[in-house]
């Protein structure tokens, strides 16, 4: 069965307990157990990973390259920021959707550049934990059309 990675970056091994007015009362395994399920329906099997660390999130990107067709990726603060993992994403060539939990475009000004937005396939926002279903949605879209 091809399969997905679901990506998490910084301080969301933290959901259920960090901010949960922002990201909500869902735990990142509540969260990957969803995500199981529905790209299961979609016919995937998914990876789930979460780092803190940059170097550690571009390693699996990297690795990626060989065992996924598309990643789903919510790369926390470092959206903001790292132009390491917008490399990443160059680099390897898979199908990435943008996934935030909340609306970034409606908080702080920092939060409204991406600079993974302008190599992903798209973005979601503000949607909370349903934000990954519809990621993972859009990407067996996406890959399905690639097929035909
Ligand atoms: C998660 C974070 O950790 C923030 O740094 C981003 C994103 C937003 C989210 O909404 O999932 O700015």
């Amino acid at each position: 069965m091809p399969s997905l990675l679901v990506l998490n970056g910084p301080n969301l091994n933290l959901l259920g307990t960090r901010q949960p007015e922002i990201y909500g009362a869902s735990t990142l395994p509540e969260i990957e157990a969803m995500c199981r399920d529905r790209a299961a329906e979609r016919g995937y099997e998914t990876e789930c990973r979460q780092s803190n660390h940059e170097g550690t999130l571009v390693d699996a990107i990297h690795d990626a390259r060989t065992r996924h067709a598309g990643i789903v990726l919510n790369a926390g603060a470092y959206t903001h920021s790292s132009i390491a993992l917008r490399d990443a994403i160059s680099s390897v060539g898979l199908p990435v959707i943008e996934l935030h939990l909340s609306n970034i475009h409606a908080r702080e000004e920092f939060r409204h550049r991406s600079l993974i937005a302008p190599v992903a396939l798209g973005q979601i926002c503000g949607f909370g934990p349903q934000g990954y279903l519809l990621a993972i949605d859009a990407l067996a879209a996406h890959l399905s059309a690639e097929e035909s």
